[in-house]
């Protein structure tokens, strides 16, 4: 009886419940849910629905409920932008040369330093704000536009009070190994030995990491250099990340692999070795469609293998200035069907069971008894509207730990 007391009924809604393995998107039609505590305490068939006590009873019109999505990989504290290196790049710069010549990233990383806590948080606001009225209540963000000590722990900070005011789960990841900054010129190992033995254990000791996240790519970091940081994440108990294979095949996914990593991210490059060691490493692929559009890239993640492996994978916008100024969930699941032919259902599931396993939860990113009630409420006839329409935004609404969000609800 005790067990029936709930706080809220969702009722008169079809639930995509992202469940691996059932029928196409876990799908249950005319299905009720029932809320407790601020997670998920029954769902089922209306019909089968035991009897219960509720504090609120809503019906809501035969709506789509999906998880709330999760963006698993942003760059989406920074200061400045780069518009004007964008306009560079049409008119033929390509994005290595722009970073030889220390542009790209260090101009971010200029601008970053000078701009304080609060400023940051101000800039970082609309493009998070953009992401939950998609329906967005998970977002990973990275640090890397600092490269000092200050800036570092400043963005992990504006990272960490931008999920508490806006009430969504923000995880952190740090980035010092994004590229080499200017102090540290010509001394790229000096540089990854600061990381560890500076800056990461201070931004661990504040409290202010995650996961640890590397950028190994010819332009950045070596994966030997990387594999120091990672040692150094292991020896906090820390989960890790990967850039991996990018722009070119620098070994990341191997490196990945090795690391146990959660995620390995981009992997246009990854070398099939690489990919098959990924497979048995439980390791997410993220793809990232906004970077690959905006770099105006030709060669696609290499997916067929992917599926073929049974490698998970996931989707994320990347938001940053550089390679993706991007802050749309759901423009990153329509590309990655029209640039990688990802199935509307695979989209799905890429912004929330599989990116929810990309950052190491695994309270969330399905719709089942006893995980969070994080749950977007769409006005479509079918989930897989939402990774066709670009620009039309269907939601109703955003629970958030079972409570509405009050700037997106039904
Ligand atoms: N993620 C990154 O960190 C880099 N590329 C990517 O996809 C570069 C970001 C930047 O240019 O600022
Ligand atoms: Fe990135």
């Amino acid at each position: 009886m005790r067990e029936n007391d709930w706080d809220r009924v969702l009722t008169d809604v079809n639930v995509a419940t992202m469940e691996a393995g059932g029928g196409a998107y876990g799908s249950i039609e005319n299905a009720a849910i029932g809320i407790r505590n601020g997670n998920i305490a029954w769902l089922g068939p209306a019909a089968d629905m035991p009897p219960h006590s509720a504090v609120e009873t809503r019906s809501l019109g035969g709506r789509w409920l999906t998880p709330a999505l999760i963006d698993c990989h942003t760059h989406l504290v920074f200061g400045g932008n780069r518009a004007a290196e964008f306009e560079t790049r049409l008119k033929g710069a390509t994005y290595e040369q722009i970073a030889r010549d220390g542009g790209g990233i260090m101009s971010t990383v200029t601008a970053t330093r000078g701009t304080s806590e609060e400023e940051l948080l101000q800039l970082s606001a609309p493009r998070l704000r953009a992401l939950t009225r998609e329906g967005v209540a998970t977002v990973e963000i990275k640090s890397g536009y600092g490269l000092d000590l200050d800036t570092e722990l400043r963005m992990l900070r504006a990272a960490r009070s931008l999920g508490e005011r806006y009430g969504v789960t923000v995880r952190t990841t740090f980035l010092g190994a994004h590229a080499l900054p200017m102090e540290f010129r010509g001394r790229p190992d000096d540089y990854i030995d600061y990381l560890c033995d500076v800056v990461l254990p201070a931004a661990v000791e504040q409290n202010l990491v995650d996961a640890v996240d590397g950028y190994c790519e010819r332009i950045a970091f070596t994966a030997a250099q990387i594999a120091k940081v990672f040692e150094c994440a292991a020896s906090f108990n820390l989960p890790v990340k990967l850039h991996a294979d990018q722009l070119s095949d620098g070994g990341g996914a191997e490196l990945a692999a090795r690391f146990r990593a959660l995620s390995a991210d981009h992997l246009e490059y990854a070398s099939d070795a690489g990919l098959r060691l990924l497979a048995g490493s439980g390791t997410v692929a993220v793809l990232l469609p906004g970077a690959f559009l905006v770099l105006r890239e030709t060669l696609p993640p290499p997916v067929r293998r992917l599926r073929e492996l049974n490698v998970p994978i996931a989707i994320a916008t990347d938001c940053n200035p550089g390679t993706s100024p991007v802050c749309s969930i759901r423009a990153a699941m329509v590309l990655s069907g029209s640039l990688f032919r990802l199935t509307p259902e695979e989209c799905l599931a890429g912004v929330t069971r599989e990116a929810a396993r990309a950052l190491g939860l695994d309270d969330r990113g399905t719709l089942l008894p006893g995980k969070r009630a994080d749950i977007a409420i769409w006005n479509v006839g079918h989930p897989r509207e939402l990774s066709y329409w670009l620009g039309l935004n269907e939601l109703e609404g955003l629970l958030i730990n079972g409570a509405d969000d009050p700037s997106c609800s039904a």
